[in-house]
């Protein structure tokens, strides 16, 4: 099983997390997206029309894109994924809900300040983005406020999920004091087998100059 990514990636961050709580040995092979690697006609002809990362290849030839779309796969028939069909629901409910109000919001908007793209947009379009970032943790928190995870009271993909770009919304300014259910959460989910530590830095050909 291959994986295409990029070690930056908090989308491919949920990848990694999950094949190290499943035990699941891998091949990593890098893409450097900012080199356009993922814009070469190979990769957007077999690997993904979109041009991004990450990407898995469970077997010669077969390529998944989408992060949570490959979580979905990685786990079924695993603990990870309950059988019973209304809380699978539930875990794509996070799992929607983390790429329409989570990842758009925390993770662009932290893309743009740790790589020198804030500046080349409006101050209201940043903000905008965090604010809609901050929503989405409020959300998080009234609900872990009544649970400790967020599917059926026990870790599940869901959780992995959710948990990639919500513990770096300190790197927007959201301060995870004000989230304190959230809170509790992150390091409920940290404390899980297969935890893998910090995201990559984004590397120096990431970064648009001053002038
Ligand atoms: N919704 C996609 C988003 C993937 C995505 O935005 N990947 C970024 C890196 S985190 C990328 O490959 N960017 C390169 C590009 O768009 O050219 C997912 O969850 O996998």
């Amino acid at each position: 099983m291959r994986l295409y990514d990029c070690a930056a990636s908090a989308n491919g961050y949920k990848l990694r997390h999950v094949l190290s709580w499943l035990g699941r040995p891998y091949e990593l092979i890098p893409v450097d997206i900012f080199a356009g690697e993922s814009h070469t006609p190979d990769f957007l002809r077999h690997k993904n029309p979109a041009g991004r990362i990450p990407v898995l290849e469970p077997e010669p030839g077969r390529f998944l894109a989408e992060s949570n779309a490959i979580l979905l796969f990685l786990t079924a028939d695993t603990s990870l994924l309950p059988r019973d069909a209304f809380e699978r629901a539930q875990v794509h409910q996070w799992l929607f809900f983390e790429q329409n109000c989570v990842e758009p919001n925390i993770g662009t908007a932290r893309f743009w300040v740790l790589t020198g793209r804030a500046r080349l947009h409006h101050p209201d379009v940043l903000r905008v983005r965090v604010e809609a970032g901050r929503a989405a943790l409020t959300t998080l928190e009234r609900h872990l406020q009544h649970e400790d995870f967020l599917v059926g009271g026990r870790p599940t993909v869901a959780d992995i999920g959710l948990y990639a770009y919500a513990h770096l919304a300190p790197d927007v300014g959201l301060a995870l004091e004000d989230f304190p259910a959230v809170s509790r959460w992150l390091a409920r989910v940290k404390a899980q087998p297969g935890h893998i530590g910090a995201l990559a830095p984004y590397p120096a050909n990431a970064m648009v100059s001053a002038t």
